[in-house]
């Protein structure tokens, strides 16, 4: 609890691949909570209203000759866009309000260290590793868990064809999905940030369903355990 004796809120995070549910479900759990009489806002990464977010947002919007733009570089913007919004977060759960977002640091790792030479812009070369990738975002304000909106690429590709986003490309999507599970393993295995595994290609109420069980089962577990909140990756 902070000075004044508040608990902390939760912060719930949803990951996923591309069109997996993320912002539908987001907007529902916090309409959920709410309804309960429970502080809670929404957050999404990256934050494209910040001036780093408007660098990401040209990156990403962009899909002309793709030389300009170091793999790297555009990794520690999408990291900086997560520090940049650190300390509002933690103020936010210190004074007791829920935070459910929109990806967070594993996007951020499991995006860049995908990338393989094909559709990387890189000029310093050399291989993206998991480790690389986790070093900007150590230190930051870590979930209390993570819901896993799980979708396979033919389920992803039934929701729409894709648009015209840097990322938007199937052989890319295969790969952060299996980025993915290996950061699973590597929480799992350092007992760190417990994952749940969504199946969502279930009807958007029986996702929404599983994500007010899990997100009221770490509602409780916060409270109960009245645990400081984690670092990211320490
Ligand atoms: N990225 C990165 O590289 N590094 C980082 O650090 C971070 C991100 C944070 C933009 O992210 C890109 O940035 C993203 C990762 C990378 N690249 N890709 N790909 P973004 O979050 O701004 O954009 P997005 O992930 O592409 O969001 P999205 O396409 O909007 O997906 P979504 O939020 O998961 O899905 P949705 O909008 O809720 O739903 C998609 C469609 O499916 C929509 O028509 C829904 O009505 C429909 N839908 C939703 N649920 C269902 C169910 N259950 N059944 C049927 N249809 C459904």
């Amino acid at each position: 609890s902070n000075p004044r004796g508040t608990k902390r809120g939760a912060f719930i995070l949803l990951e996923g691949v591309d069109r997996c549910g993320k912002t539908t479900q987001v907007s529902l759990l916090v309409k959920h909570l709410l309804s309960l009489s429970l502080a809670t806002v929404a957050y999404r990464f990256p934050d494209r209203t910040t001036q780093v977010g408007g660098l990401i947002n040209n990156y990403l919007t962009t899909n002309g000759p793709t030389g300009s733009v170091d793999d790297r570089a555009i990794h520690l913007l999408f990291s900086a866009n997560r520090w940049e919004s650190a300390p509002k977060l933690a103020s936010t759960l210190a004074s007791g309000t829920n935070i459910v977002c929109d990806r967070y640091a594993y996007s951020g790792v499991a995006f860049t260290s995908a990338k393989v030479e094909e559709d990387r812009s890189s000029m310093s070369g050399g291989e993206l590793t998991l480790q690389w990738c986790m070093g900007p975002d150590c230190g930051l304000p870590a979930p209390d868990c993570v819901i896993f909106l799980d979708l396979d690429q033919e389920e992803a590709e039934k929701r729409g064809g894709y648009g015209g986003e840097r990322y938007e490309k199937r052989d890319l999507q295969i790969r952060v999905r299996k980025r993915f599970a290996e950061l699973q393993a590597l929480d799992k295995k350092d007992g760190r940030v417990p994952w749940h595994v969504v199946d969502a290609s279930q009807s958007i109420e029986d996702v929404t369903k599983e994500l007010v069980r899990i997100a009221n089962e770490t509602l409780e577990r916060v409270d109960r355990e009245s645990s400081p909140l984690r670092r990211m990756w320490e």
